[in-house]
């Protein structure tokens, strides 16, 4: 049997939780379909998204995108989908104990990646940055002198505890992949922020580079593949909500 065709969902014009299931397929060099790029009239865009979401035979209905499709298979969250791919794309510890540590790692990056998004939209996610801006201001500082340096601090631990070079086990998983996304997300909309922290996490910020280096990742951050950063994706740069320098 050969390999199967992934089929992800996710908004087509942002990066988003997106990325972070995108990057472990690229990275693997697996075949996937990024089925909301696709045109419409193909089966694909945003109104097979919205279908799936909406279709009760779906089996397990997806609560918000991302989601993977693998035959009759429809998994959603983001840390599911990579427990569920890690394994299959030779992407995480083969032992139990380490696909765990790896779960739980994964699992404290969203709530990272929540917290970043709550900069921006501290209220509700359906009401406009501006009209929550000043919500999001006191929201940005917390989170820029608190929250950040004690995430990005605690991985820099992880990091050095396992010997430097992957956050667990001894090559490549699908953590370290979401870990440069974040850490270049994070570097996309609070660029003085990062900057200042980043003599405390020299560990990350190498690791970050590794990662990028890798050629498969390389090739696929170079394509039109990678939707770029923007103002509509989790990571937003508001140089009002960035430290003052
Ligand atoms: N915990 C979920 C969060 C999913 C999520 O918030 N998806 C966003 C896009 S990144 C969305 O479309 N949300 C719509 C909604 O929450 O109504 C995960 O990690 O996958």
């Amino acid at each position: 049997m050969g390999a199967p065709t992934y089929e992800l969902f996710y908004w087509p014009s942002i990066q988003g939780r997106g990325e972070l299931v995108r990057l472990a397929l690229e990275a693997a060099g697996a075949p996937y379909i990024d089925v909301a790029r696709l045109p419409r009239q193909g089966g694909g865009g945003v109104a097979a998204m919205l279908a799936l979401m909406n279709d009760g035979a779906a089996g397990a209905l997806p609560f918000a995108p991302p989601f993977l499709r693998v035959g009759r298979l429809v998994l959603a969250q983001t840390a599911n989908i990579l427990f569920y791919l890690g394994p299959r794309l030779g992407l995480a510890p083969k032992a139990e104990a380490g696909r765990l540590v790896a779960n739980q790692l994964q699992l404290t990056i969203a709530d990272l990646v929540a917290e970043a998004h709550d900069t921006h939209h501290p209220v509700s996610p359906y009401e406009y940055y501006e009209d929550q801006r000043n919500e999001a201001l006191r929201r940005a500082a917390a989170f820029g002198q608190k929250r950040l340096p004690k995430f990005l601090g605690y991985f820099e631990r992880v990091l050095d505890r396992n010997g430097g070079r992957w956050l667990v086990g001894r090559a490549l998983s699908y953590v370290d992949l979401s870990a440069f996304q974040v850490i270049e997300g994070l570097s996309y909309a609070f660029p003085r922020r990062m900057r200042r922290l980043g003599p405390s996490i020299p560990k990350l910020l190498a690791l970050r580079e590794r990662v990028a280096a890798r050629p498969r990742l390389a090739a696929y951050l170079a394509s039109e593949r990678r939707v770029p950063f923007s103002e509509e994706g989790v990571f937003r740069h508001y140089p009002e909500l960035d430290a003052k320098r």
